[in-house]
């Protein structure tokens, strides 16, 4: 331990230095001064040099941005997490599939609760998600800060979120498949957004024993035409492709040169269907007999011709092109990969795709301009059960590289480098693509699984950061009982030595995918850009009141409040309803002030709004138990907040 307590000259010299560089003040040598505390801080808490090189390199004094920001999945909590980097602050979390009250999302309003209903699965109302891999649009393979996309693998779903106000606006449910996995990735102008399938059932049937699984279950891949200008995805336009019944991993999509192609894993290819409790072997070894699978290629440029053509069969009012079909018109092809992968990643520049197999150590790099010319030469090794072509796997690889022991996924940098997560040896892996070869290896803590690197998806990454997302935790963190954080590392990439900068916990869910985006490509609204604004429709509200305008109307049992909000009342102050009256209250933000924000909460009737500047929402219930409720505001949002209240009186039926 003594041996990382050393050079304080050197490190004050260093942390000096850098404070210099960024045109701060020091006063070293000034008794009391800020250059003498340093010195005495890091002694006193037992920090390296590098512990303060480190801090250095993230601190972000009160009111400085970050230069970038992370989209993370929210894992189980089917939440997206918003953080900055480098500090590793959390900005927020967006509600995506699952109710969440600081947003009042799904707590009341009439527009959560049509698009709950419209995410809607086997009939059911569905409370969590489990998101994976959140995807930014893009616009010539870059990401342009416009929206972003993300699976829930529970519950085979896909979120479109708008960055203009990062809420969701759509979700979609898809009635082909069992989960989902390979989703969400773009195409690089945000075309397409993909979603492939994971664990197989039955397609052209709604039900099928497993005596009967090779003949009726089936994999999928989706893929949702998106539609900028509306900012919805068009689901007349969407269309899938039949896989055979293997399961089906992550994708990635070509660009640059494999602009067109979608490469989506597999594995299962060997259709075990388990049982241990009937004797069979365990699901866990039956899939993972085989050496290799199949990488599936997929022309998605002429599979979108095939749909717009009617080539397709529709499969619970969804239309998908069949095995078959695909195959004849050459949209599909396999080539095999080793051993149980998981992470297929292309290059930056489109010539190359980056494989791990979990069990085998090596990453698979495979040349695009090979794959082409073997499937323009009609170069087969054979085919697979169903009929699809295999291309020969030696023909078409550039190299392998062995970085370690469960390989996973793999991110770029700005230099041509690449760095693969290595699950079982817990390190990340350096290494370049030309020549093949380890340039460096870090430890991580514990278990990592995805990386995300700045820009990484893009077709010009930024190098610099890279953040681990790791699984377990242990030892890392105060102990909080026996379920533990995940553990977020932030690594400094832009040396030729990696170094660990920071670690943040995630206590909300297992979050497996990020992307990180340069930050002033995010265009945010401040407040929403007219008085009585609707998120749901990103326009104006037909049901927007204005100051003055605001009433009670009844009609029957059903009685319309018309309510606005200000700093710091509601107006009007009283609801006076009778028990088993319908009431729908219509209510409008009147500020325009950047961070005023209302909350209109109703005692004991399981509703909370949250109202950002401008805001227009509509909040629907049977006022079906008498009784008197306060309303109140739910934002500490002035100083006479705890003001901003009403009473909501149900009167009982005599
Ligand atoms: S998966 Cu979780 S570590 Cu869903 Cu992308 Cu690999
Ligand atoms: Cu408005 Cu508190």
């Amino acid at each position: 331990m003594r041996s990382n307590r050393v050079g304080w000259g050197v490190v004050l010299t260093a942390a000096l230095a850098l404070a210099g560089a960024a045109g701060l003040h020091s006063c070293a040598g000034a008794g009391g001064g800020p250059g003498a505390d340093v010195s005495a801080i890091a002694s006193e808490r037992g920090l390296s040099e590098a512990d303060i090189v480190a801090a250095v390199k993230t601190y972000q004094p009160t009111g400085r941005f970050d230069e970038y920001v992370m989209f993370a999945s929210g894992g189980h909590s089917g939440q997206v997490l918003v953080i900055g980097v480098p500090s590793m602050r959390l900005l927020k979390v967006i509600a995506a599939f699952t109710p969440e009250p600081w947003q009042g999302f799904a707590y009341g309003s009439q527009e959560h609760q049509e698009l709950m209903e419209s995410a809607m699965m086997a009939g059911h109302e569905i409370k969590w998600g489990d998101t994976h891999h959140p995807a930014l649009s893009e616009t010539d393979g870059d990401y342009d800060g416009q929206f972003l996309f993300i699976n829930d693998k529970a519950n085979p779903r896909i979120a479109v979120i708008d960055l203009r106000d990062f809420e969701t606006k759509q979700i979609l449910t898809n009635p082909n498949m069992g989960t989902n996995h390979g989703g969400t990735f773009v195409t690089p102008n945000t075309e397409y957004v993909i979603e492939g399938a994971q664990y197989s059932v039955p397609l052209w049937t709604d039900y099928a024993d497993v005596d009967r699984y090779q003949e009726d279950y089936r994999g999928l891949v989706t893929l949702w035409k998106f539609d900028r200008a509306r900012g919805r995805v068009d689901e007349n336009q969407s269309f899938s492709i039949e896989l055979p019944p293997y399961w089906h991993d992550l994708a990635d999509a070509g660009k640059g040169p494999s602009f067109g192609w979608v490469f989506l894993n597999s594995f299962n290819t060997e259709m075990a269907t388990g049982g241990i409790e009937d004797g069979n072997p365990a699901f866990e070894s039956g899939v993972s007999a085989n050496d290799m699978d199949y990488m599936h290629v997929i022309n998605w440029q002429k599979a979108a011709e095939l749909a717009a053509a009617g080539r397709t069969r529709e499969a619970r009012g969804n239309q998908v092109i069949e095995l078959q079909t695909a195959i004849d018109e050459g949209v599909l092809f396999f080539i095999p990969e080793p051993k149980s992968p998981h992470g297929v990643d292309v290059t930056p520049d489109g010539r190359f795709l980056v494989v791990s197999g979990k069990l085998d150590p090596n990453v698979t790099v495979y040349s695009w301009e090979k794959i082409q010319q073997a499937i323009a030469d009609g170069q087969f090794s054979g085919e697979d059960a169903y009929g699809v072509p295999i291309i020969d796997f030696a023909s078409v690889i550039d190299g392998q590289l062995n970085v370690g022991l469960g390989p996973l996924h793999t991110q770029y940098d700005d230099k041509g480098n690449a760095y693969t997560s290595i699950f079982l040896d817990t390190k990340v892996t350096k290494w370049s693509l030309d020549p093949l070869q380890v340039l460096d290896q870090i430890d991580v803590h514990y278990n990592v699984g995805h990386l995300a690197a700045a820009e990484g998806d893009t077709r010009t990454p930024d190098g610099k950061y890279l953040v681990a997302m790791n699984k377990w935790s242990i030892d890392r963190f105060n102990p909080v009982g026996p379920l533990l954080p995940q553990n977020f590392q932030l690594i400094d990439i832009s040396g030729d030595k990696m170094q660990l900068l920071y670690d943040m916990p995630i206590g909300i869910g297992e979050p497996h995918y990020a992307q990180i985006v340069k930050a002033d490509k995010l265009q945010p609204f401040e407040y929403y850009p007219e008085i009585g604004y609707s998120p749901a429709t990103m326009s104006a509200s037909a049901d927007a009141v204005q100051g003055g305008e605001e009433r009670v109307e009844r009609t029957g049992n059903q009685v319309d409040v018309y309510m606005t909000s200000i700093r710091s009342h509601f107006t009007p102050e009283y609801i006076r309803v009778r028990e088993g009256d319908r009431v729908t209250i219509h209510i409008t933000s009147l500020e325009q002030a950047h961070d005023a924000t209302h909350g209109f909460g109703i005692a004991k009737y399981n509703i909370n709004l949250s109202l950002e500047a401008g805001e227009s929402q509509t909040v629907s219930f049977v006022a079906d138990e008498p009784g008197v409720f306060p309303y109140y505001c739910t934002e500490f949002c002035s100083a006479l907040h705890l003001e901003m209240t009403g009473y909501l009186l149900v009167e009982p039926r005599g």
